[in-house]
């Protein structure tokens, strides 16, 4: 039987690490998931809220993983048992909020793209996240979206505009995935998760948006973490292969 490594833990980003973007785990990726929890601790870090890490890992991801990280980490949750949550709502006042929530979705009333759908705004526990065309879209159109952002750029568009009118607010605006972006106070990225990591030794971090800009960079370049780059959930699976077994 396998012994578990002391003061070692692997941290996965969720979308485009263990899943294609806004899709199920495989089957194959989970019970090597669990392969893995037999050698080293395990922990997972996304930037979507619990509900949909839940959608994508499965229903049971508090209890399937050591540490589970929903919001970067502002909802921590560790052998099934909440850790601690951050509220966006008592850091930046109901005042603050109201500003950003009215222009943001007078923003995107004057927006003109393809097709609009509902849910342009969720508000989190500890980030608003923000889609131009709504969160409740089709895959279908979720796809065709993104692919329409990349030429028109009107997320990065957007952010800088919001970026620059909310300076004094010291905000994070992340790009993390297909429809959407994230807005969060500074330092409310995915290294927020690291608090909850003290006594680890090593922490081998695994995410694809490592550069600068993507919502793994904070992690992937912190002194506390070993990066990772990956390019799918299959590369995650190969480099732990060579890494912990
Ligand atoms: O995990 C990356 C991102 O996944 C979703 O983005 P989108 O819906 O745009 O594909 C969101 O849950 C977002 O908050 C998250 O950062």
């Amino acid at each position: 039987m396998a012994v578990r490594r002391p003061g070692i833990i692997a941290l996965f980003d969720v979308d485009g690490t263990l899943t294609a973007p806004r899709k199920v785990a495989t089957p194959e990726l989970l019970k090597f998931m669990g392969e893995l929890r037999k050698v080293v601790t395990v922990g997972v870090v996304g930037g979507s809220d619990l509900s949909k890490i839940s959608e994508q890992l499965g229903n049971s991801v508090i209890y399937d993983y050591d540490y589970v990280f929903s919001e970067n980490g502002l909802v921590a949750h560790k052998d099934g048992k909440l850790l601690g949550t951050q509220s966006l709502k008592l850091h930046l006042g109901e005042e603050n909020l109201k500003s950003i929530i009215n222009f943001t979705l007078h923003y995107i009333a004057d927006l003109d793209i393809p097709i609009k759908r509902g849910t342009f705004i969720e508000f989190r526990n500890g980030m608003l996240n923000v889609s131009p065309i709504g969160r409740n879209c089709s895959q279908e159109e979720r796809d065709e979206f993104e692919k329409y952002d990349k030429v028109h750029n009107i997320r990065p568009k957007m952010v800088s505009i919001l970026r620059e009118k909310f300076a004094h607010l010291n905000l994070t605006f992340s790009i993390g995935g297909q429809i959407s972006f994230d807005v969060f106070p500074q330092g409310w990225d995915k290294t927020y998760c690291l608090r909850y990591l003290e006594d680890f030794q090593e922490i081998h971090f695994f995410g694809d948006k490592t550069y600068k800009g993507g919502n793994d960079h904070e992690i992937y370049e912190s002194e506390r973490t070993v990066g990772h780059k990956v390019i799918s959930p299959d590369d995650t699976v190969e480099q732990c292969q060579a890494i912990f077994f």
